[in-house]
């Protein structure tokens, strides 16, 4: 008998949160989901409530004049209600992305699901997964929702009580997720299976009506393990893709929907970068495509050679961020080992001798970590400010999983049970009780201060 074609359809929620910037976010996982499916026959339908090109959006006037240059911009924010507990925060708590009616209308005029799959990001943004969930399943009662990404993932227990979707499926989506569907609604799939990630199809960014930026991924998981990041719990090991599949997707985008604006996600983007990532931003260059590429997740310093930095320029690698997190010796070896003060020393020189202004580049610096003292991270900040260059502060943020996590629990510095809410960055959740929340916004006051003077 022949399959009668299913819908399934991709959402992902708001950000609530007290800030929140759109860096060409992108719900990439979901969309990598979803262009398996539609490759085994089943019709896929995407709503992004953090869509900012969304053309039902072009009705709010505030909303057109936020945009930059580059694409990145602000979201349209709806103020709410703070949760409890984070009722004490002197800060207003917002709905970033598109308005909960045009959502609501927007669901009411697509094709009625069979299956309705939720992404979720940060851990501490799972209220708007919960009203996400709640609202599916007013508009489609009959569909199944399944509920995976890094929420998900990353506190299973948590989203099965709280966000009570139907299915929770934890870690990389396309196999499970794809397996998950054809057993739930009959259809094909069932065996499906891939082995290098280049038989992976390209993520299903032509769903969206609007579509000026594509986020890629050249390789999945990281070879480092830094202690603070939870990377070795969501992805099945580190892999890459080709150099000549990576150039393949830039060319289809490029040539197909004259897409501009590429963004890296990778964790890893320089690893092993004379077979990887050197001969594709050389394809890049020598194809003469008018193209920007932008590094928003932090990037290793050492492996910024004269090379590198000579092709960041050439190939328009613009936003380079580098990841440096502390100047302490100590801690960089405890941490990871994965850079040294000489290190990026010399990544931001040949940075500069290659084009660049050093004021240009930011430099993560991590704030907050359990142990660490706000003198660590003066110092850090007047280094980074020496070596040129813009200090980027990366507030501590608890990973339930990750080994920082479980410091600050040892150093009786974190409740396990505490509510997810406490991890957010913006309130310093380490910190904010032993430093104090006043002390850590004087030192952010100080760096900003250091920065403009740039
Ligand atoms: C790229 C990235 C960013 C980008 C934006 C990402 C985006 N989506 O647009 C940028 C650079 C802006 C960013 C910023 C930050 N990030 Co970030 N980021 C990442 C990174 C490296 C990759 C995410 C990604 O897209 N992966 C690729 C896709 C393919 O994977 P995926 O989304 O997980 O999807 C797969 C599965 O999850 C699953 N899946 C996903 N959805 C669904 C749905 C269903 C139904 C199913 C079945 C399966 C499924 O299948 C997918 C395919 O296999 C992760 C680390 C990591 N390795 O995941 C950190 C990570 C998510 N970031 C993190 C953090 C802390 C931050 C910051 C707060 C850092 C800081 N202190 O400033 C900021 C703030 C974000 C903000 N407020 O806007 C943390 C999250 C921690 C947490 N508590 O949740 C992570 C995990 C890194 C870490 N430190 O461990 N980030």
């Amino acid at each position: 008998m022949a399959f009668i074609r299913k819908t399934v359809l991709l959402f992902n929620p708001w950000i609530y949160d007290f800030a929140a910037y759109d860096f060409w976010f992108k719900p990439l996982g979901l969309l990598y989901i979803g262009s398996v499916l539609r490759d085994h026959g089943y019709d896929v339908q995407l709503i992004d409530c953090l869509d900012r090109f969304h053309p039902a959006l072009l009705n709010i006037p505030a909303h057109s004049r936020t945009t930059r240059p580059d694409l990145s911009g602000k979201f349209h924010r709806e103020r709410i209600a703070k949760p409890k507990a984070v009722s004490f925060v002197p800060r207003h708590y917002s709905r970033y992305g598109m308005p909960f009616q045009l959502v609501q209308q927007l669901l009411l005029s697509c094709t009625p699901p069979d299956i309705v799959l939720v992404t979720s990001f940060m851990t501490y943004w799972y209220p708007a997964v919960i009203d996400a969930i709640l609202l599916l399943r007013k508009c489609f009662p009959n569909a199944k929702i399944i509920l995976g990404g890094i929420y998900a993932t990353l506190c299973p227990e948590h989203a099965r009580i709280h966000a009570a979707p139907d299915y929770i499926v934890t870690g990389e989506g396309e196999v499970k997720a794809v397996r998950l569907i054809a057993e739930l609604l009959n259809g094909p799939g069932r065996d499906y299976d891939y082995h290098e990630l280049d038989e992976l199809p390209m993520p299903a960014f032509d769903l969206y009506p609007t579509l000026y930026s594509v986020a890629l991924l050249t390789s999945r998981g990281c070879p480092n393990a830094c202690s603070f990041c939870a990377s070795g719990i969501l992805t099945a090991g580190y892999r890459r893709r080709s150099v000549e599949n990576v150039i393949d997707e830039i060319r289809f985008w490029r040539q197909q929907y004259e897409i501009e604006h590429f963004t890296f996600f990778d964790d890893a983007l320089l690893h092993r970068s004379s077979q990887f990532i050197k001969p594709v931003l050389r394809g890049v260059r020598d194809s003469g495509w008018s193209i920007n590429f932008y590094t928003p997740n932090g990037l290793t310093p050492r492996y910024i050679d004269e090379e590198m930095a000579e092709l960041f320029f050439s190939a328009r690698v613009r936003h380079i961020r580098l990841s440096f997190e502390t100047s302490n010796e100590g801690r960089q070896k405890a941490m990871s080992a994965k850079v040294t003060n000489f290190e990026l020393a010399r990544a931001l020189d040949n940075l500069e001798r290659a084009g660049f202004e050093k004021k240009e580049i930011g430099v993560y610096v991590l704030m907050g970590l359990p142990g660490q003292r706000a003198a660590e991270v003066r110092e850090t900040a007047a280094f980074v400010h020496r070596l040129g260059a813009r200090v980027k502060v990366a507030s501590f943020s608890p990973i339930p999983g990750t080994v920082e996590w479980q410091n600050a629990v040892d150093l009786g510095l974190w409740s396990p049970g505490a509510d997810l809410l406490l991890t957010n960055c913006t309130i310093f959740p380490i910190w904010s009780n032993t430093i104090g929340y006043q002390q850590c916004l004087d030192l952010l006051l100080w760096i900003n201060s250091l920065n403009s003077q740039l």
